[in-house]
């Protein structure tokens, strides 16, 4: 079977629709058809500045969302990143065959620093996308489900790939992305040309999956629509209410004609409406499997100690040929 990895970071207390519709839901689906590692990447977490007692809360709130939306951890490997210690171990050596200026236009990397300020952003920042390379380089892994605003960053991994092949032989496989396009991006509901983001969104542009569905109802009523009253889908034009029914058809398994053709002839409200019952209907099973998880996190610890030691089987594999071709000595 075809191997598959993502990563998520645990930096806010729920996710947000954007990283549900545009990752983690296929991360859910792919598990079917494919041999699938997935990652809450604390070790990235960490790039920005954090709380450590909040950091190992939102690690365990993390992992228990991603069992609560149906990774299982049969048919799937889940783990925590600084469990398995190879990921920073082979970031390193990705790291010397990079280029400064390689890295240095990763427009991630340019958009946080320079919301930080230069001197405050971290080297783990700007070397971010690398231990992801390492991360994804490490499982083997023929396709990396993420959102459209990770698709450079993959492309670095592929590069990266490639270039230790062909400098040291012939180790890692080049990975492809998986953005699924309906979904690759979730919009801000205060300003729908840019992304929903947990760093840069308002609290009032971003739906988060644990939070009180009431909220979420205010949130989309007070959703930044666009002018003209007739409910079509163009995001040029029309970015608000194309938004929302993405949301809409993704969580109701409606298509976006048939919501269209259902709304036709009435208003914004109407759909507002509506989203906000499928909003809500969506995420109560979600949020109550979520707390039966957390309220036991020596159970929760225990799938994801398997999950690491799975992971670690394949990854310290990988390591070891890496290390030996660059020309390391043997491990003792
Ligand atoms: N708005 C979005 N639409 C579609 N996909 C999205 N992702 C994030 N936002 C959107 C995808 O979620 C996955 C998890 O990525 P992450 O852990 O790196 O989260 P993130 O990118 O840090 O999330 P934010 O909210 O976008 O955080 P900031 O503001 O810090 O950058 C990834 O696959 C991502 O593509």
């Amino acid at each position: 079977r075809p191997r598959v990895f993502s990563g998520i970071q645990p930096t806010a207390d729920s996710f947000h629709l954007g990283n549900y519709l545009g990752a983690v839901r296929h991360w859910v689906a792919l598990q079917d058809t494919h041999d699938a590692f997935y990652c809450v990447v604390d070790l990235h977490a960490i790039t920005a500045g954090h709380d450590p007692a909040l950091l190992r809360q939102r690690t365990r709130v993390a992992a228990a969302q991603l069992f609560a939306v149906g990774l299982d951890p049969e048919r799937s490997t889940l783990f925590v990143q600084s469990q398995v210690p190879e990921h920073p171990q082979l970031a390193w050596v990705l790291g010397c065959i990079t280029g400064f200026g390689e890295a240095s236009r990763m427009t991630q990397f340019k958009d946080k620093s320079q919301k930080q300020g230069n001197e405050r952003a971290s080297v783990g920042l700007f070397t971010y996308p690398v231990l992801q390379a390492a991360d994804i380089l490490l499982y083997q892994a023929n396709a990396v489900p993420v959102g459209e605003d990770q698709r450079q960053h993959l492309e670095l991994s592929r590069d990266l790939a490639q270039r230790f092949n062909s400098l040291f032989g012939a180790t890692f496989t080049v990975p492809a992305p998986h953005i699924v396009k309906d979904t690759a991006k979730i919009t801000d509901l205060q300003d729908p040309t840019a992304k929903m983001s947990k760093s840069s969104s308002s609290p009032a542009g971003i739906i988060d999956l644990l939070e009180d569905p009431a909220r979420s109802a205010k949130k989309i009523r007070s959703a930044v629509t666009d002018t003209g009253r007739e409910i079509v889908f163009d995001a040029e034009t029309k970015p608000g209410v194309s938004n929302l029914l993405t949301i809409h058809s993704a969580l109701s398994g409606r298509s976006i004609d048939e919501l269209v053709a259902a709304f036709a002839g009435r208003g914004y409200g109407d759909l507002k409406k509506e989203l906000a019952e499928v909003v809500t209907d969506f995420v109560r099973p979600i949020q109550e499997r979520t707390r039966t998880y957390l309220d036991d996190p020596a159970q929760l610890d225990k799938l994801l100690a398997a999950g690491a030691e799975k992971a670690r089987a394949v990854a310290s594999a990988t390591l070891r040929s890496a290390y030996e071709r660059v020309g390391f000595f043997p491990p003792v």
